[in-house]
């Protein structure tokens, strides 16, 4: 609309402070010129970084020095030399990387998100910017393909301004090419848009060594308790990519809904999925495990057994032989399970053994096979107890019906799950280690006893307190952290609050939250920081894993869920640094808005009206 002339005292509500950079961080200053105010309540300041580059986050481990000079170019002046690799495979696949990385620098104009063509312009002879050319030169040294735990996620980024002064050379070197794409991803921070010149800059010097803290930096996503689509998902790996988040675990099947497709047993979505719209077929997920592969993500499967499975499982023989998953919608349901649809799969079902080595199978056969999670949790002993079938196997054996002769079954079920889930393989590669979340059989009481520490892995997932936390650190187990104090992103802390009916899920934990969860000072807390740092260097604490539980969340809200939160999650695994929150926030406000300019919805943190005057 058109508003008329503007008077000239328009604009008066520009904020009224006025800003200094100090330490690349930008301080607001009294109006006497007294030195930077105090910051009170952290909701009624603004936050802001100095400059446009070198934003870095996650903040780098090694070496960083970053000159202060620019050289302008534009995107069609940035080329890639051939990429050294000793696989074909990673030469197209770094083609593929190197293709979103020009997508992206090419979003940083302002006016270029509406159809990707950026008005840069084409520049002519006697426009000096034409002249300059970035030359990016990629070496990986080793030819694996895969991400595993063991994968060197290290890169050394060099930028060096030639002689000539219009050539910026690039190297990035790196052992695998997951260390070279988290180069890459660097060197995108470290390029800005120039307002004044309509073109892109680059810093004219830097000197880059980086590698992560934790091997293990994830997100867990629930897609049962409600669908949510492939495109939603390939959103998700592109933030986790922004901030090197390496780990994809795919809660893909719960007792509410069973989209997973598997081509052996094509039953369980018809029976399971909630639409024949809402299952993710075989396509979609090889599909996904590369997308996520070129991002520098791994996916890890989970199949929660035997509670968290119900629907999907009804159908099955039914001559002589009980269901393959029981309790199945039992009411009432806080007697059956933690949360309805109620469902545990029957642990003295033949038949159940053989249709979950065929799922097992079919989803070893799409994703990576040296990490499987197999769920674990929340299994409800009194479901058991109350199916006849399965209370006349025990006594048949001379067992009693104790709490103990359950736990006993269910270790069984877990030790011949294992088994099934690993010979069943079609590949010869045997080293699969499984997951297992922490439970009544991943207790204090019982971890000794039933579960090996090379076969599992241990996820953690009530609070930081759990005692079973340093039990199993002390007892050389490997553990991934998703205390839900901390790194539950539905709510989770007291979790549900309120009696009965009346509970909601409370209270929302924001960044700050989960930027001051640290695994290495949860354990501290418990033994001594030596001992903390010890089991980290060593490999025990892998890392960690925030949760976003889908029971009150579909594609229409994720994003901004996730995000920017899994960012202080992914600076809290990459670099672990000793400060806290708050000397990250003008960092984070700023990676913030990278994820809109790069097309993603996540949450606002400060208002507008603090950038107004932002021209450092
Ligand atoms: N679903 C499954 C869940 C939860 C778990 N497993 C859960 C438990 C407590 C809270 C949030 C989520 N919804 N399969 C526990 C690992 Cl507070």
């Amino acid at each position: 609309a058109d508003v008329g002339e503007l008077p000239p005292d328009s604009y008066l509500h520009k904020s009224p402070w006025t800003w200094t950079c100090k330490d690349s961080t930008c301080v607001k200053m009294n109006k006497d010129d007294l030195g930077p105010t105090e910051d009170g309540n952290p909701l009624s300041v603004c936050k802001l970084n100095c400059g446009k580059h070198g934003v870095l986050f996650p903040l780098p481990t090694g070496k960083v020095e970053i000159g202060k000079g620019f050289v302008q170019f534009y995107p069609q002046n940035l080329k890639f030399a051939p990429v050294e690799a000793p696989a074909v495979t990673l030469v197209k696949r770094f083609g593929e990387a190197s293709k979103i990385f020009t997508t992206y620098l090419n979003k940083m104009h302002p006016d270029n998100n509406k159809d990707g063509t950026a008005p840069f312009p084409s520049g002519t002879e006697v426009d000096p910017i034409a002249k300059n050319v970035v030359l990016i030169h990629i070496a990986i040294a080793h030819p694996n393909t895969r991400l595993e735990l063991n994968t060197d996620e290290g890169y050394l980024l060099s930028i060096l301004q030639q002689d000539d002064k219009n050539t910026v050379s690039v190297t990035i070197t790196a052992n695998t090419y997951f260390g070279a794409r988290h180069g890459l991803e660097t060197l995108s921070q470290l390029i800005a848009y120039n307002d004044e010149m309509n073109c892109l800059q680059i810093v004219d010097q830097a000197i880059i060594r980086d590698k992560p803290v934790f091997k293990y930096r994830g997100i867990i996503l629930d897609t049962s308790r409600n669908f949510i689509s492939v495109p939603t998902l390939k959103r998700l790996i592109d933030g986790m990519s922004f901030n090197k988040l390496n780990m994809f675990h795919w809660h893909i099947t719960d007792s509410h809904s069973f989209p997973f497709y598997s081509k052996s047993v094509p039953l369980m979505t018809r029976y399971g999925a909630y639409s024949p719209r809402q299952i993710y077929t075989i396509e979609d997920m090889k599909d996904m495990v590369e997308y996520a592969r070129i991002r520098g993500v791994k996916i890890v499967p989970e199949f929660d057994a035997p509670a968290h499975a119900g629907n999907g499982w009804q159908w099955g023989p039914k001559e002589g032989k009980g269901d393959m998953a029981v309790c199945i919608n039992q009411e009432p349901w806080q007697k059956f399970c933690v949360e309805p649809p109620c469902g545990q799969l029957n642990p003295v079902n033949e038949n159940m053994y053989d249709i979950l080595g065929k799922i097992y199978l079919d989803m070893l056969e799409i994703f990576d096979n040296d990490l499987f999670h197999m769920g674990g949790d929340e299994v409800n002993l009194n479901c058991w107890n109350k199916t006849d079938e399965i209370r006349e196997f025990l006594t048949s054996r001379g067992k009693d019906l104790s709490q103990e002769s359950y736990v006993d079954l269910w270790n069984t079920f877990q030790e011949r799950a294992l088994k099934i889930l690993r010979e069943n393989r079609r590949d010869e590669r045997k080293n699969l280690t499984a997951i297992l979340w922490t439970s009544d059989l991943v207790s204090t009481k019982h971890l000794l006893d039933y579960v090996d520490k090379n076969d599992y892995i241990v996820q953690t997932w009530t609070t930081g307190n759990d005692a079973v936390i340093p039990f199993m650190l002390d007892n050389g187990y490997r553990v991934i952290f998703s205390n839900y104090d901390a790194w539950y992103f539905d709510c989770g802390y007291g979790a549900w609050v309120g009696e009965g009916p009346n509970n909601w899920c409370s209270p929302y934990k924001g960044w700050q939250q989960v930027y001051k969860n640290s695994p290495e000072f949860i354990y501290a807390n418990v033994t001594s920081l030596n001992k903390a740092k010890k089991a980290v260097a060593e490999g025990l604490i892998l890392g960690g894993e925030a949760a976003m539980w889908s029971e009150q969340v579909d594609g229409a809200a994720l994003e901004s869920k996730i995000f920017p939160r899994a960012s202080a999650l992914a600076e809290r695994l990459w670099s672990n640094p000793s400060s806290g929150w708050y000397a990250a926030e003008p960092r984070m406000v700023h990676n913030r808005q990278r994820f809109v300019e790069r097309g993603l919805s996540p949450d606002r943190l400060q208002p507008e009206w603090c950038h107004q005057n932002e021209n450092l």
